[in-house]
């Protein structure tokens, strides 16, 4: 195996008595007549004949022992649907043609992962409408913190040759539940506009639609100014259109947006909408001209309304000069901003309001916009988490996330409740995770980092699921292995989260990398500008006589955690400056747990290491070389790492 066909790796059933009741049921499909049919009957074939070694039947009447047909329950929405057994027949039904899609790949889920299939009684709604991954892949072929290789989007032999990587993208996704992805870079090559890009993309929207995938882009906000008048920032490419100025004011702008997206329709009938950095980082924006943030999304929320398009605007913005601590400046420039922006805007915010550390507290602007939609954006893509060298899972961090109380309505108010619209009315429920795809063989560099990709999905679809569920079924459909195997690769994955931010980010210190890679310690650099040390304590006070950060979030937040005593652990150098000599809840001081928080990264590799060998017999030869490569090559880092962390710390500690 190389790792290719991601966790759709079918292989035989290996439960007899179990095959035998499967090929009964899956032998003969009556379609559903939808616009699916085809896509659903390929991905059937292909699947029967690898787990059961038999081709469906397909044949329109009801003798078929698969049934999938439309029902009248409106509230399956677009994409939802039900399973049901009736009298030794599978029944799958949907109200509308997208359900039918995802039906069959969770058909397929109850093979690969060989559930019994006599009482099946399923009924899937997704709990997020928008479920996307963002790319930040450049034109030339690079990808924005991408550690999986090269872009998918092969531009040069765009649209006329179609790389059969695209439609393999598409089954992946559709199978995880994605039904959205933006193509290029946040940081945006205002080139994607043009017509000749903008036919690759038509070619590319083409397959994707072919799985319920929408397309988005990411539009440069300056993209309508001819290149010899663009900001220096985008010198390096070159504004697309012809005017003097990109001022959301300014008629011609509005103008120039409205026939951009006019063009983008013609050519992409079902285009999603833009997603836009702006004044963020150097990007051009609205505030250019004096404008706000509202104003400026709005122009472009302008011209995709009448085409049902949405635009989706960042919120990660910062400035040092302004704000002595940076993680401050998101909160005061949107929330003001709250119900200033048209209906079909949605904003975007990274789940912690610094910049995808490996542990963070929750952005305040959850919860407290109470007229705008909020997005999470998570990362796939393991920036600050070792990249594709660690095997970090992160579905725990992103539990931890969507779990996180903010109060805004008292006690059970969190993030899930909040981006599903169960506490104020949101018109867009939506997620998006920045992927962590790339040109490799196996799509992600690790094998293991294919597994945050499908959780990340499968969470998009379901905030609820339980992380049990979604290992254990990415582990049977990936590694087609036995349960004893599955139980230690379980045990391997789920404490690396942990394990990680605890040595590299512990009590939420944040980076501690070096500043531009963001894979080495980086503690010297860091030290006493991102945070302060010396040798009575480490951590930054952001408390009411510190930063006063702890003020963005609701009452109860907010006294926890300006109290050193009250402030959950886990989030503890975040908001204070903790003295060495600080008791913790364990009755040790900060400093002998802190130094031994530094040591989980070597252990948890080293552990992984033993684990892994003993399933080698499990395992085929090529992936577990692979992944045993990674392992030694992470212990290696992570020693590094310690080392570093290490000899940098004890300066300050008291026992040393
Ligand atoms: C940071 C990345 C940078 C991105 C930026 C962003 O280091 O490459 O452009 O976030 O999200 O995490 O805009």
């Amino acid at each position: 195996d190389t790792g290719y066909e991601l966790w759709l790796n079918y292989k035989p059933v290996q439960d007899l008595p179990l095959k035998q009741s499967y090929i009964q049921l899956y032998s003969q499909v009556n379609l559903p007549q939808c616009k699916y049919d085809e896509v659903i009957a390929e991905e059937l074939k292909g699947c029967l004949k690898a787990t059961l070694g038999i081709t469906p039947r397909f044949i329109s009447n009801t003798r078929a022992s698969i049934q999938m047909s439309y029902c009248k329950d409106k509230s399956l929405g677009m994409e939802g649907y039900l399973i049901r057994n009736n009298n030794n027949k599978i029944i799958l039904q949907a109200y509308s043609d997208a359900g039918f899609l995802y039906g069959t790949f969770h058909l397929i889920r109850l093979i690969q992962c060989e559930y019994p299939l006599d009482r099946l009684n399923i009924r899937e709604v997704p709990a997020l409408d928008y479920r996307q991954l963002n790319h930040w892949d450049d034109l030339n072929g690079n990808i924005e913190r991408g550690y999986a290789g090269k872009t998918l989007w092969k531009w040069d032999e765009l649209p006329e040759r179609l790389d059969e990587r695209y439609t393999d993208y598409a089954r992946a996704n559709a199978s995880i539940g994605i039904n959205g992805v933006v193509l290029n870079n946040v940081n945006a090559d205002p080139r994607i506009l043009r017509r000749d890009y903008l036919k690759k993309v038509s070619a590319l929207a083409h397959i994707l639609r072919k799985y319920n995938i929408r397309i988005y882009l990411a539009a440069n906000f300056a993209a309508p100014m001819k290149p010899s008048s663009t900001p220096d920032v985008m010198k390096k490419w070159g504004g697309v259109g012809e005017l003097d100025t990109a001022n959301p004011l300014d008629p011609n702008v509005q103008e120039w947006w409205n026939t951009k997206v006019d063009e983008i329709y013609s050519l992409i009938p079902d285009f999603g909408g833009f997603l836009v950095k702006a004044n963020s980082e150097g990007m051009p924006g609205p505030q250019d001209y004096h404008c706000t943030h509202a104003e400026g999304a709005n122009v472009l929320a302008r011209a995709l309304k009448p085409h049902g398009g949405i635009v989706i605007w960042r919120t990660f913005v910062y400035n040092p000069q302004i704000d002595k601590d940076r993680i401050k400046r998101s909160y005061k420039e949107f929330l003001p901003l709250d119900g200033k922006f048209d209906e079909n805007v949605i904003l975007q915010a990274k789940n912690g309001a610094l910049d995808f550390q490996p542990i963070e507290p929750a952005q305040p602007l959850f919860g407290a916009m109470k007229q705008t939609s909020l997005m999470p954006e998570l990362q796939i893509t393991q920036e600050y988490i070792g990249q594709s060298t660690y095997l970090v899972y992160l579905a725990p961090m992103w539990k931890e996330f969507l779990n996180f109380d903010t109060y805004c309505k008292g006690a059970g108010s969190n993030i899930t409740k909040i981006i599903t619209g169960k506490v104020y009315p949101t018109k867009y429920r939506a997620m998006a995770g920045v992927a962590n795809t790339g040109d490799s063989n196996n799509w992600t560099g690790h094998h293991f980092a294919q597994a945050n990709w499908f959780a990340f999905g499968r969470l998009a679809w379901n905030p609820k699921e339980t992380i049990e569920k979604i290992t254990s079924e990415w582990i049977k459909s990936t590694w087609n292995c036995d349960r004893s195997a599955e139980r230690v690769i379980t045990q391997m994955m789920m404490p690396t989260w942990n394990n990680y931010a605890r040595s590299h980010s512990p009590y939420s210190l944040g980076l501690t990398t070096q500043v531009s890679c963001h894979y080495r310690a980086g503690f010297d650099i860091r030290a006493n500008k991102e945070w302060k040390i010396d040798n009575k304590g480490i951590g930054t006070n952001r408390t009411f006589n510190g930063t006063d950060y702890v003020s963005q979030y609701f009452p109860t937040n907010c006294t926890h955690f300006n109290d050193i005593k009250q402030c959950p652990e886990l989030y503890l150098l975040c908001f204070h400056y903790v003295p060495w000599n600080h008791l913790m809840k364990s009755g040790d001081t900060f400093e002998k747990e802190f130094v031994e928080s530094l040591k989980q990264g070597v252990q948890q590799v080293e552990e992984n290491i033993q684990l892994w060998r003993s399933i080698r017999e499990k395992i085929d030869s090529r992936r577990f070389e692979e992944v045993m490569n990674c392992l030694l090559k992470e212990q290696q880092d992570a020693k590094a790492f310690y080392e570093s962390a290490v000899g940098f710390f004890s300066a300050y500690l008291p026992h040393k």
